[in-house]
């Protein structure tokens, strides 16, 4: 089933309860302003801009167990899982400008709400696998997949603002590309679901061809899903993406990064993407223009940006 990828709907999800660092929520405002929407047309690619979303305070918002902002993180995503399922009503190819990568859940879960089973492409330094009980930082954005899986909803406790949540995704449908810094609960639980992982290892001994090639042959095995690609920046290298909350040395290079985008692309089956993690409070001005823009390149990249060039198909050459 080939999905209308020409068309772009896009939310802006300001939102950084899922970790510590102020300045995540800025990311949807500088990718946007950073010519997005503009280059995207450019392209021939459709776009609605549905705005960002605004997110209600929550004033008491103690840790439970440990685990920060729950009910901050739980309230955010419920909005973000009914404006995804909007833009999926729609018709459009969803894209969440995050924010941090809790927003994982609500996009996922309205992506599922609206269109039904999934593969989802998680591109990350880090698995984002821990469940509420397995975190040591309490972070919330380490923990998205946990909340997601079928098959770890005996794992899971109920949160507050989170019984609204039902698991979407099953772990063979899930592939992991770019890992390096892999929690022992979260290495423990991507083993025991037997997830397929291309860590950074997997991607020096095959290279991002092969990586890709295997992603796509195991995800469409049996029946072709629409794709659901979460993109973290920070599982491209510090050197080119470094305004980010958790990066991590040794991660993708800036084409291999594009080019994941650029494969995910042609199958066909991208229905939502994730680009989640730009902060533009850490690092210098030209750090933070380097991540922004290589975010703005990855997005393009999803929507049929190739490197080799295009033109529109009635081009007309000047004529003498
Ligand atoms: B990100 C860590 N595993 O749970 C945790 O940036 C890091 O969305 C999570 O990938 C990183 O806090 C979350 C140590
Ligand atoms: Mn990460
Ligand atoms: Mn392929
Ligand atoms: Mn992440």
């Amino acid at each position: 089933q080939q999905l209308a990828s020409r068309s772009a709907g896009v939310i802006g999800a300001p939102f950084s309860g899922g970790q510590p660092r102020a300045g995540v929520e800025r990311g949807p405002d500088l990718i946007r302003a950073a010519g997005l929407l503009q280059k995207l047309q450019e392209q021939g690619c459709a776009v609605k801009d549905y705005g960002n979303l605004q997110f209600e305070a929550v004033l008491e918002d103690d840790p439970v167990g440990g685990v920060k902002q729950v009910r901050s993180v739980g309230g955010a995503n419920r909005k973000l899982s009914e404006a995804v399922q909007e833009v999926k009503r729609d018709g459009h190819t969803c894209v969440m400008l995050g924010g941090d990568h809790s927003l994982a859940i609500g996009s996922i879960h309205g992506h599922a709400a609206a269109v039904g089973g999934l593969s989802v492409l998680w591109v990350d330094a880090h698995a984002d696998i821990n469940t509420p009980l397995s975190s040591w930082s309490g972070n919330m954005h380490g923990q998205p997949m946990s909340h997601l899986l079928h098959e770890l909803q005996d794992k899971v406790p109920v949160l507050p603002s989170f019984s609204w949540i039902r698991p979407c995704v099953s772990a063979r449908d899930v592939v992991y590309i770019g890992l390096r810094d892999v929690d022992p609960a979260e290495h423990y639980l991507l083993k025991l679901l037997g997830v397929k992982v291309f860590s950074m290892t997997e991607v020096d001994q095959l290279g991002v061809a092969k990586v890709m090639e295997q992603t796509c042959d195991y995800l469409s095995d049996k029946v072709k899903k629409p794709i659901h690609l979460s993109y973290d920046v920070d599982a491209i290298d510090p050197s080119v993406t470094p305004a980010t909350g958790t990066p991590v040395v040794g991660g993708l290079t800036y084409r291999e990064g594009v080019y994941i985008a650029e494969h995910v692309a042609q199958t066909g089956l991208l229905s939502a993407v994730d680009l989640v993690e730009v902060n533009p409070l850490l690092g210098s001005e030209a750090e933070v223009g380097s991540t922004v823009s290589t975010a703005v390149q990855l997005l393009l990249a999803c929507f049929g940006r190739r490197r080799q060039g295009d033109h529109p198909p009635d081009y007309r050459l000047p004529e003498p």
